[in-house]
């Protein structure tokens, strides 16, 4: 038993213009894929059976590993369980539909209020890591940011939308250029899904 990496849904270039195709190959084959082998290897060197807990339960019980395994399953298996978020999470062409769009306004006032705040969170999050709209036990929906791997999934919250802002999900495409990376996020964001994960939780 092992994580193996899954096939995405769309082709790598299906996000063109707004995301390049050898970003796209090189972010899942490279990064994910390196995830992935990280985790398994620790998990190998620790007792295969835990392949069988659930990611989302593992990641919470760092002290079933030896402390000094604890730091890189972390962030490897934080890596993989991010990935597979971000990947579904991304669709060009889809709207917001509205109920989920009143939910939005609810929280936020506006849609676009929702994506300036979400944006300038992603500008002001220094180093690498993601931004998150998540929401809580109490049903409240939250913009939110963790760094390097971490996943909000670790504090009991739920995402909804994720934003990977480490630079290699963008820089080969928009090199430095962070904010133009966010402006075309919102291309190729995928409401359905959002929707689907917020019904779903
Ligand atoms: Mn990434």
């Amino acid at each position: 038993m092992s994580y193996k990496l899954e096939k995405l849904n769309y082709n790598y270039n299906s996000l063109e213009p707004f995301f390049d195709e050898e970003t796209m190959i090189i972010h899942h084959t490279k990064h994910h894929q390196n995830y992935i082998n990280n985790t398994n290897n620790i998990i190998k060197e620790t007792d295969e059976k835990l392949f069988k807990i659930p990611t989302k339960i593992l990641i919470n019980k760092l002290n079933f590993f030896p402390k000094e395994k604890r730091k890189k399953l972390k962030n490897n298996l934080g890596g993989h369980i991010n990935h597979k978020i971000w990947w579904k999470g991304l669709k060009k062409n889809t709207n917001i539909n509205i109920d989920f769009k009143k939910i939005i306004e609810k929280e936020f006032f506006s849609v676009e209020n929702f994506k300036n705040l979400f944006t300038q969170e992603a500008i002001n999050k220094f180093g690498s890591g993601w931004i998150w709209l998540i929401k809580n036990k109490k049903n409240k929906l939250k913009i939110t940011s963790t760094s390097n791997q971490d996943t909000p999934l670790t504090q009991d919250e739920y995402p909804i939308i994720g934003l990977d802002i480490w630079e290699h999900a963008y820089y080969l495409k928009f090199r430095n250029d962070k904010i133009n990376y966010i402006k075309n996020f919102w291309n190729v964001i995928n409401w359905e899904e959002a929707f689907n994960k917020f019904i779903k939780k």
